[in-house]
């Protein structure tokens, strides 16, 4: 596995070509993901390891990417620890006892390994399924994207609940995010053990926060997860929506791998960072609405701007929308392997 592209460009090392994987590359954009999904819940996919396993090698074999991501979802930690979880149809999750107070910290429990093992059994089926082919992402939600969930009761625009929480009560916010990085080390360090082979941190929504909040309630949690990670050869993958301002903090939490939004020009980006840090992304996703031309042009755009730099893997600044027309997705794959350095 460690000669794999995925793995080579995540430890920084020449490739023919860069990899490609795409965000939400196992969801809805795919009818085969609505023939799944139309038969059970959603929680019911990831909880059930033949089910989670079929849905992440569903765009292996439709779309021929370079690494599989695990089907899951970033809430499953937050459940674990007693949040109370559902996905609704058109709306999102939803969390029905939001965390508010003190009491609602203190109920949420951290010792929960045992109630994720269902990843762990996904991850060992996946892998059997593989059978070393392509590598296999694990990943979690970081703790602020994760308590912003709990604080909001799901969703949110403008992340208004959450804000005034860590800038009212920024003890209480210290302590909820303690108690998420402290689950979401176990949990990472469970899928390492079940077999993953690289792990990527999902800090969605740091976009809403200003530079200060973000190195106050974001990145202190962020190193300290990556620095307790039993990561043997384990490329880890720190993403945000505002990598383009915060990239030189994530270098900081010391991953293998920063990947970039859609707003920066990854060259820049790049050239900033430690020369042993990669850099995935950073294609806006609604290229892939886009032309055939035009998804051509501007993945070759980007490749031509890399085209000197080890350390690169191709990828979007953010998911794939659920509507983008599938044969434009299948069409941008295939223009990353067709092209050579
Ligand atoms: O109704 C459905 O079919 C469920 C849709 C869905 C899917 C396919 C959700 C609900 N989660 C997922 C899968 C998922 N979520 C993966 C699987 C692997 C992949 O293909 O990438 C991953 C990595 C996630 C991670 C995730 N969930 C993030 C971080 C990445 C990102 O896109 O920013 C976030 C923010 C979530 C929350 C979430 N889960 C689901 C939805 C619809 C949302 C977002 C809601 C919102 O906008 O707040």
């Amino acid at each position: 596995m460690q000669q794999s592209l995925f793995i080579k460009a995540a430890f920084s090392q020449p490739t023919e070509r860069p990899p490609v994987w795409m965000m939400r590359q196992a969801g809805r954009f795919m009818k085969e993901y609505w023939e799944i999904k139309n038969k059970y819940s959603f929680l019911e996919m990831c909880k059930t390891p033949e089910i989670a396993a079929d849905v992440t090698l569903l765009p292996v074999n439709l779309l021929g990417i370079d690494a599989a991501i695990l089907f899951s979802d970033i809430l499953v930690t937050a459940e674990a620890m007693g949040g109370k979880l559902s996905f609704e149809q058109g709306v999102g999750p939803r969390f029905s006892n939001p965390i508010q107070n003190q009491q609602d910290i203190n109920a949420l429990e951290t010792d929960v390994k045992h109630r994720l093992q269902y990843v762990a059994d996904a991850i060992q089926v996946i892998q059997q399924r593989l059978n070393g082919s392509i590598p296999l992402i694990g990943f979690a939600g970081a703790p602020f994207t994760v308590m912003s969930y709990l604080v909001e009761a799901g969703s949110s625009k403008d992340f208004k609940k959450t804000k005034l929480f860590i800038h009212n009560h920024p003890t209480l916010a210290h302590q909820l995010l303690q108690k998420i990085a402290d689950v979401t080390v176990d949990y990472l360090n469970l899928q390492i053990e079940a077999g993953v082979n690289a792990l990527q941190i999902f800090d969605s929504w740091a976009i809403a926060l200003c530079w200060d909040d973000y190195q106050t309630f974001s990145h202190p949690y962020i190193s300290q997860i990556i620095a307790k990670l039993n990561r043997k050869n384990i490329p880890i993958i720190s993403f945000c929506k505002g990598s383009s301002v915060f990239a030189p903090l994530m270098a900081e939490a010391q991953p293998d791998v920063i990947s970039v939004d859609w707003n920066a020009d990854l060259r820049n980006i790049k050239q900033q960072l430690p020369q042993n840090i990669a850099v995935q992304g950073n294609l806006d996703p609604h290229i892939l609405y886009a032309d055939k031309k035009v998804i051509k042009e501007r993945i070759h755009r980007l490749f031509d701007r890399m085209k000197d730099q080890n350390g690169f893997i191709f990828n979007l600044g953010h998911g794939i929308m659920p509507d983008i027309p599938f044969e434009n997705v299948k069409y941008a794959v295939e223009v990353v392997k067709n092209y050579t350095f």
